[in-house]
């Protein structure tokens, strides 16, 4: 599927582990938020359907999706969250920056997921208007929330089937 066409709500839930104990951290970029609070309204509920507890999961905003970096890694250095969900809305052609934002959010990431061992999930969206950012956060296109959040639950089985030496 190409990902113009892609519902970013649908995904497969075979072999999804629990997560009854599992502690999540959802970062919010407040830049675009008509369209961030619907990420993460999205990602809250994808969570608790896929059986997060309401009191495991804490939110933290951030002013905009360059911040996001540092947030997710003030979250994720904290012992007790075992993955974190950044959330945020680059519109581009606005402005020349948003290529400088998206990348240096997109390596950022990368490198707190790398530096902490855990799933840090980039849940930024890089749309080139309004339209299609609301498209792509409970839109026609899904929610970017929910597909962030079922990345997180699925980083998480796959790093406690490793640990448990599943795959020897
Ligand atoms: N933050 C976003 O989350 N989305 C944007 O589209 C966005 N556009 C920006 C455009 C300009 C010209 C500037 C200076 C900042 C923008 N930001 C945006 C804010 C950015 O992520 C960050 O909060 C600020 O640059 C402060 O570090």
């Amino acid at each position: 599927m190409s990902s113009a066409d892609k519902n970013l709500s649908v995904f497969t839930t075979e072999g999804l582990p629990d997560i009854s104990a599992k502690k999540f951290a959802i970062v919010v970029a407040e830049w675009n938020s008509e369209v961030t609070e619907k990420l993460f309204e999205g990602a809250y509920q994808t969570l608790i359907t896929y059986g997060a507890i309401a009191a495991n999961i804490v939110r933290g905003n951030v002013p905009g999706s360059f911040e996001l970096t540092l947030g997710a890694q003030w979250f994720a250095q904290r012992k007790d969250i075992d993955a974190v969900i950044a959330l945020g809305v680059v519109i581009q052609g606005e402005t020349k920056h948003n290529d400088y934002i998206n990348h240096a959010v997109a390596q950022g990431i990368t490198n707190v997921s790398l530096k902490t061992d855990k799933p840090v999930i980039f849940g930024v969206l890089t749309p080139n208007n309004m339209e299609q950012a609301l498209e792509r956060s409970g839109g026609v296109h899904g929610n970017k929330g929910d597909e962030a959040a079922m990345t997180a639950i699925k980083m998480l089985g796959l790093y406690s089937e490793v640990a448990r030496g599943y795959y020897l």
